[in-house]
């Protein structure tokens, strides 16, 4: 019988981020970020929903803690906002807001819990936005790297585990082209291709920067990783000619060749660059050495994926369309794609040719339509079979020897999702906004006996 048994020092988790969950957006001198602009603009996030509050998890953080430690992780990924550090995006260093993180990190050590932190969630000072554009300028990168070094100043004695940006095209493209439907904030249209992909590049060398300055300004050792939303390509079986295309095919999109090659090989893929031609980035000497640092790990979001099989035309491969009909969770892109945690993992290591390098499941969830029955309860089964399936994919990439070393759900609780605001859940625990009570899920206590037994259950 297969037991779906993890190795004894597999790390189990959750992860959230700062706008998603904080709330509390004046206080502690915190000052706006894109996202508080955005969402107080009328029709750009659903229903009108903003961050101000959200879980209030700047307040309640201790009991949020707590429950963590019911659950029995023992890693938690979070973010530490930018504008409660430094609330202009550059200069003074706000000390009201490294001591919140100082608190709650605090909290999780007494717990037991490993903090892991994301320096950037998407949450870009509004100062900067305004005074150059954010990522359409080379400078974000820089106060970017201060941000860091300020942040690892205040907190490196107590974070080990830095993470420096999450989801490169989720800031970028998706903020500056908005052509993706919903667009994040700022939500602008810039004048073209090229200058699109200027944005990811300029995030590209803060990665590279930020990776330079945490390492600069830790008072101790310390792991460093870029967290990145590679578009997964699935074959349709695993015939040799379908897992060539497969290959091929994540090779030539953008969205990996673009972000995941040049961090982890120090070049952007050859094929995605002829696909670009005119509208690839202006790269300056020294950018790609910069970029191409070293990590410790790398984390990988994985929600869905793409089947590709072979095809006999110009490429060699093409891309399947979903059919009608094929199951998906709560967000028209939530295709239910188990296998995508094993493929991505399996192209990082064969594709990209890093197999020396250890892998997160930083983000692996769903969005279900839950709701509290009459006895008080959320019986999210869809959201168990979803979550116990991409746990057996990923036990397939630990079987078969790729180096993946944890898992981290998203999200411990309902949150802020973005352009979709508070119409999706994501959580684990439900959170009624009204009172700002917490429910753990029926996926809660089907996640604490697979931690428990360390297997999928
Ligand atoms: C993550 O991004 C985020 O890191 C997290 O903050 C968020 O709450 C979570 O996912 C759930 O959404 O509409 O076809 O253009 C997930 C990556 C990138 C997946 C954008 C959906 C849009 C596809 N997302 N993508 S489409």
């Amino acid at each position: 019988m297969i037991m779906y048994k993890f190795p004894e020092d597999f790390c189990w988790g959750t992860a959230t981020a700062a706008y998603q969950i904080e709330g509390a957006y004046r206080e502690g001198r915190r000052k706006p970020s894109v996202w508080d602009t955005f969402s107080a603009t009328s029709g750009k996030v659903l229903n009108g929903d903003t961050g101000a509050v959200a879980c209030d998890h700047y307040h309640r953080y201790k009991a949020d803690v707590q429950l963590m430690a019911q659950l029995g992780i023992k890693h938690y990924r979070f973010s530490i906002a930018w504008t409660r550090i430094i609330p202009d995006g550059r200069g003074t260093v706000n000390e009201e807001g490294i001591d919140f993180y100082k608190r709650l990190v605090d909290c999780l050590h007494e717990y037991g819990i490993t903090p892991h932190a994301t320096l950037f969630h998407w949450d870009s000072p509004q100062a900067l936005e305004d005074l150059y554009g954010s990522w359409q300028s080379r400078q974000m990168a820089y106060d970017y790297a201060d941000y860091v070094t300020a942040v690892v100043r205040g907190l490196g004695d107590r974070i080990t585990h830095w993470m420096t940006l999450n989801e490169i095209p989720c800031f970028t493209h998706m903020s500056y082209d908005v052509k993706h439907k919903p667009p994040h904030a700022p939500g602008k249209q810039v004048r073209s291709r090229k200058e699109v992909w200027q944005t990811s590049h300029h995030a590209l060398l803060a990665h590279g920067l930020g990776c330079q300055a945490i390492r600069a300004a830790s008072p101790v050792p310390c792991q460093v990783a870029l967290v990145d939303n590679i578009s997964v390509t699935v074959p349709i079986n695993e015939s040799p000619v379908n897992v060539a295309a497969a290959k091929n095919a994540f090779h030539s999109c953008g969205q990996n060749g673009g972000i995941i090659f040049p961090a982890l090989t120090g070049a952007y893929s050859s094929t995605m660059l002829d696909n670009l031609k005119k509208d690839a980035p202006d790269i300056q000497p020294g950018d790609l050495e910069i970029i191409h640092q070293p990590l410790d790990s790398l984390g990988l979001n994985i929600y869905t994926g793409t089947y590709v099989r072979a095809a006999d035309n110009e490429l060699g491969y093409e891309f399947l369309n979903f059919p009608k009909g094929y199951p998906q969770m709560h967000m028209p892109w939530l295709n239910i794609l188990p296998e995508s945690i094993y493929w991505g993992i399996r192209h990082i290591s064969e594709t990209v040719g890093r197999n020396d390098l250890p892998v997160y499941i930083t983000e692996s969830g769903c969005a279900a339509q839950d709701e509290v029955n009459a006895t008080g309860e959320v019986l999210d089964t869809d959201r168990i079979m979803y979550l116990r399936q991409h746990l057996k994919s990923a036990h397939r990439a630990v079987s078969e020897g790729y180096p993946l070393k944890g898992y981290f759900l998203w999200s411990l609780m309902d949150n802020f999702e973005w352009a979709w605001g508070y119409s999706r859940r994501f959580g684990i625990v439900y959170v009624d906004y009204e009172t700002q009570k917490r429910i753990p899920k029926a996926s809660f206590e089907w996640y604490a006996e697979c931690i428990r037994q360390n297997r999928v259950v």
